[in-house]
């Protein structure tokens, strides 16, 4: 396996191929068997209508395999930062013929998440979009080891198809982000055999076939809607994807009325605007048979509402980056759907919860180390190998999980993770701020939004302030603060840290 990564003690990988989940083939193979067994279907349809059958994706990433093979070698890291347009996909299967490891960022990160990323990982190429042109000229000028910057709409190369040789099973073939905790990026390595066994087994117990019409509503770039069994799943099951640009109800209804979509994966934000939407909308949606909803915990009344509003079937899906993923299943109870996240998406998935509630997990597609990170694993890990989630859960006899709550520091806001350390460090660099504590506050729509305590030197900064700071530091806007909170000073546990939950309990008096 690729140097920094932890590999899965032998007695195990030995139990996953015994019993089928790890096949021992390229990830790359979903779009072969793809070609082979329906080449003249539709494989891809870009949002302005643009469409390739298999056969037509599948000669688009030979011909780039061929010219990107020229400029990168197997085994060494890419970082791609690329929405969701057709050439995502031709690059990421083109990227895994080469052998080349994308390391996948999200397109709302900017240099404060980008520069890290590619200093850890060693890139020597970033991908980007026409619409991030400049934060390719700043990333390049702040990573001298990025040998090419390119941008896919205009300068993706291809050449005549040449022979490259296949990748180890085995290893890794691409990274995945952390949504993390820390102050420093933790990047996620997804090996062949576990990534192709997440997505088929995702695709099976979405009932994905022939049939499925595929919106990625979310990025592409993002677990979920990659490989949850996103576009990979229905890649795997010969069935069609459709790419939206956003998730908004104007964008996505039209395509699903256009396309004749059947599933999708959304937040709960999301869900929520969509039902509210669905009521005025024009659009037809009837094409659509399941939605499924993830990233953060939809509540057991909106999920109620789902069927009723949007005529479809609901799966939830309580998943991490880091691997376990739990489905409720499409021939489980109402109740069993609308009030808990599923249960383990394979029979050797272990799942230990703690007295306190922690999620651990082990199985045949969760990581076992983050990459070069020895020391952030020895605290990720138990001695046996288990991850420790830092959710917190109850398991119902049945096997479902209910998300409580988490023990982590970090901030859900809307599915999109925001680790507290990271932003705190970004909150001392402010010539005003003496300390920083961020937290989480309960809102109806996003799940959670996110206050800054700060503890000030001189005249406290306003959040605009605070926010123009940020953004001139290059971090994502979603992970701006929605709330600053000034103290005099900062309530202490007994063991004189700074208290967090003294602070959300203050946040909650507020609410009322
Ligand atoms: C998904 O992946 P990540 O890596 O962005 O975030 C993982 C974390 C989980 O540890 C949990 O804290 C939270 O997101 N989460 C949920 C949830 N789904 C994820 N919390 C409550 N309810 C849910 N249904 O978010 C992700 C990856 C694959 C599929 C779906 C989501």
């Amino acid at each position: 396996m690729l140097d920094g990564c932890v590999p899965w003690p032998e007695e195990l990988a030995e139990r996953y191929r015994a019993k089928g989940y790890w096949t021992g083939e390229p990830l790359d193979v979903l779009l072969q068997d793809g070609v082979s067994r329906h080449a003249g279907r539709t494989a891809l349809v870009g949002a302005d209508g643009a469409r390739w059958t298999y056969a037509e994706l599948d000669a688009w990433v030979t011909r780039l395999a061929a010219g990107l093979s020229k400029l990168i070698s197997p085994r060494e890291r890419v970082v791609v930062q690329v929405p969701n347009i057709p050439e995502f996909v031709a690059l990421f299967f083109a990227l895994l013929r080469v052998g080349a490891l994308p390391v996948l960022a999200l397109p709302a990160h900017r240099e404060a998440e980008i520069v890290p990323l590619c200093e850890l990982s060693e890139a020597v190429a970033y991908f980007i979009a026409d619409e991030h042109r400049e934060l390719g000229l700043a990333v390049r000028k702040a990573v001298p080891g990025l040998r090419h910057v390119i941008v896919v709409e205009d300068e993706l190369p291809t050449a005549d198809p040449v022979v490259l040789p296949d990748p180890d099973p085995a290893d890794v073939a691409l990274f995945l982000l952390s949504g993390g905790t820390t102050g420093t990026p933790k990047l996620i390595p997804r090996t062949h055999n576990d990534y192709l066994y997440n997505a088929r087994a995702s695709a099976e117990v979405a009932g994905f076939d022939e049939s499925t019409v595929y919106l990625v509503a979310l990025p592409a770039a993002h677990n979920f809607a990659l490989a949850c069994p996103g576009l990979l799943g229905a890649f795997a099951a010969g069935g069609t994807v459709v790419l939206a640009t956003d998730p908004s109800p104007g964008t996505a209804f039209e395509l699903i009325e256009r396309e004749r979509v059947t599933v999708t994966a959304v937040v709960p934000p999301v869900a929520l605007l969509w039902m509210d939407e669905s009521e005025f909308a024009d659009e037809d949606l009837s094409s659509l048979r399941l939605l499924e909803v993830g990233g953060a915990k939809l509540s057991a009344e909106p999920a109620s509402r789902v069927g009723s509003t949007l005529s479809c079937a609901l799966q939830q899906v309580f998943g991490m980056a880091e691997g376990l993923l739990n489905f409720t299943r499409l021939d489980d109870p109402e109740e069993l759907v609308v009030t808990t996240q599923g249960r383990p998406l394979c029979p050797d998935d272990e799942v230990r919860v703690l007295e306190n509630g922690e999620l651990l997990t082990r199985g045949p597609y969760t990581l076992r180390g983050y990459y070069r990170a020895a020391e952030h694993n020895a605290r990720s890990f138990t001695e046996d190998g288990f991850y420790r989630s830092g959710d917190v859960v109850r398991q119902l006899p049945s096997g479902h999980l209910v998300v409580e709550g988490r023990v982590k520091d970090q901030i859900n806001r809307g599915g999109e993770k925001i680790p507290a350390e990271e932003l705190e460090n970004h909150l001392l660099a402010h010539p005003a701020v003496h300390d920083a504590a961020v937290v989480g506050m309960a809102d109806e729509v996003m799940g959670e939004r996110t206050c800054a305590f700060l503890v000030v030197k001189g005249p406290a900064p306003t959040l605009r302030d605070v926010t123009a700071f940020l953004r001139e530091r290059g971090v994502a806007a979603y992970k701006l603060p929605d709330r600053i909170a000034v103290l005099e000073k900062f309530p202490l546990t007994n063991v004189g840290k700074v208290s967090k939950v003294e602070l959300a309990r203050r946040l909650a008096g507020d609410a009322g």
